[in-house]
């Protein structure tokens, strides 16, 4: 999912139709799901005893890590409003059936909290590896919704198609009936047991540890022929750092057209340490670029610390383009503001682990409308790119 060529695969459009295609679709009301009596998932079923997650092949992701880590899409329902909210909770795999789940979501809190309410102490959850990506796309959106949908109901507006879903085995829950294997499992609502050394997509070992709730594990259902393990691995430039800000770039893309820019794309690039956002636009008079600079820094998430803005030249896909546009088109601009746990160079807050304050940085590296925009084309050797070599030998 890492480029703009699957990424527009998985809605079922081209590359420079997809971002605006899935920041439309996030605006339309959700689709919902069917629900349906079988699917591919259940070709096998192993019930509770017979059921060992540990024979899945669970990868370890650095030297640090003491037990393997599952990355799955995860659905868990809203018990007020029957929403299926779903994120990707990083999970050690630490028993056959027991696991330790890292819910770094705030909706996954809130809805932890109404089971408990409910006098609940446990609630069911279902891990689902191996879907249509853009199940994956939909399920690490971030804002609010709560109210209105949560994240499944919303995968068939996205991909624009009607998608199933099929009862757990031992659970009251449902999950998609494509998928290639479903864990089905509780979470445990009483206790908090530490783990250490988180898998960061910044690619450091933080935070160092965490208070995690436990899962026991009830049920594995699963293709037969062969089913496909979906691993997202923490190394640089894999699905882990562009799939959870895909959601987050649709909407900064809607935001910032509303400011009235014309919105090329959005990108938190893969080579961004999942820290540094990228908007590129073409904008009809100054002053609007610092306010997009100061929209996209204020946004939600933590990950917008360095936020560079580029006009429609630039291109995305080369990190020496952006970085020269930097050097060449920069005249530089904020201090002390919320950091990500992720981030080493935040500094620590005392008694609030593991929040972090920074600095952020907000680069207008765009075309600058106020001189002669013929100062910055860009100029290359005639045939630049164009010459083969081998035609002169
Ligand atoms: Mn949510």
């Amino acid at each position: 999912m890492k480029n703009r060529r699957s990424q527009a695969r998985a809605l079922g459009t081209l590359p420079e139709n997809y971002l605006r295609t899935l920041a439309y679709r996030l605006r339309q009301p959700p689709r919902g799901f069917k629900i349906v009596k079988s699917g591919p998932v259940k070709e096998v079923i192993k019930l509770h005893n017979e059921a060992d997650w540990t024979e899945l092949p669970v990868p370890y992701h650095k030297d640090k890590d003491d037990a393997p880590y599952v990355t799955a899409m995860n659905i868990i329902r809203d018990p007020e409003t029957g929403f299926y909210n779903s994120c990707h909770a990083g999970t050690h795999a630490v028993g056959p059936r027991r696991g330790l789940i890292s819910f770094v979501t705030p909706h996954s809190h809130v809805i932890m909290r109404k089971y408990r309410d409910m006098g609940m102490d446990a609630m069911p959850i279902a891990f689902v590896f191996g879907l249509p990506p853009a199940y994956e796309i939909m399920a690490n959106f971030s804002g609010l919704h709560m109210d209105a949908w949560g994240e499944m109901e919303m995968v068939g507006t996205i991909m624009d198609r009607d998608i199933e879903m099929v009862r757990c085995e031992t659970l009251e829950l449902n999950v998609p009936a494509e998928a290639e294997i479903v864990v089905e499992a509780r979470v445990n609502l009483k206790d908090r047991f530490k783990v250490g050394e988180v898998t960061s997509p910044s690619m450091y070992n933080l935070p160092h540890y965490e208070n995690l709730p436990e899962v026991e594990v009830s049920a594995i259902t699963m293709r037969g022929d062969r089913p496909i393990y979906r691993n997202h691995q923490t190394c640089p430039d894999t699905d882990h750092q562009p799939l959870p800000r895909l959601c987050h770039e649709a909407v900064l893309y809607n935001r910032l057209s509303e400011l009235g820019l014309d919105v090329k794309d959005v990108r938190f690039p893969t080579w961004g340490a999942a820290l540094s956002c990228i908007i590129q636009f073409s904008y009809p008079r100054e002053g609007m670029v610092n306010d997009a600079l100061m929209l996209a820094m204020g946004a939600p998430w933590l990950n917008t610390k360095l936020v560079v803005a580029l006009s429609p030249d630039t291109n995305l896909d080369d990190p020496v383009d952006v970085y020269h546009a930097i050097a060449t088109r920069c005249y530089p601009a904020v201090p002390n503001t919320r950091g990500s746990p992720y981030d080493p160079a935040a500094r620590p807050l005392e008694g609030q682990y593991p929040w972090r304050v920074v600095g952020k940085m907000g680069i207008d590296a765009t075309i600058k409308s106020r001189h002669d925009p013929a100062d910055f084309e860009r100029a290359w050797p005639r045939n630049w790119g164009q010459v083969k070599l081998s035609d002169y030998l």
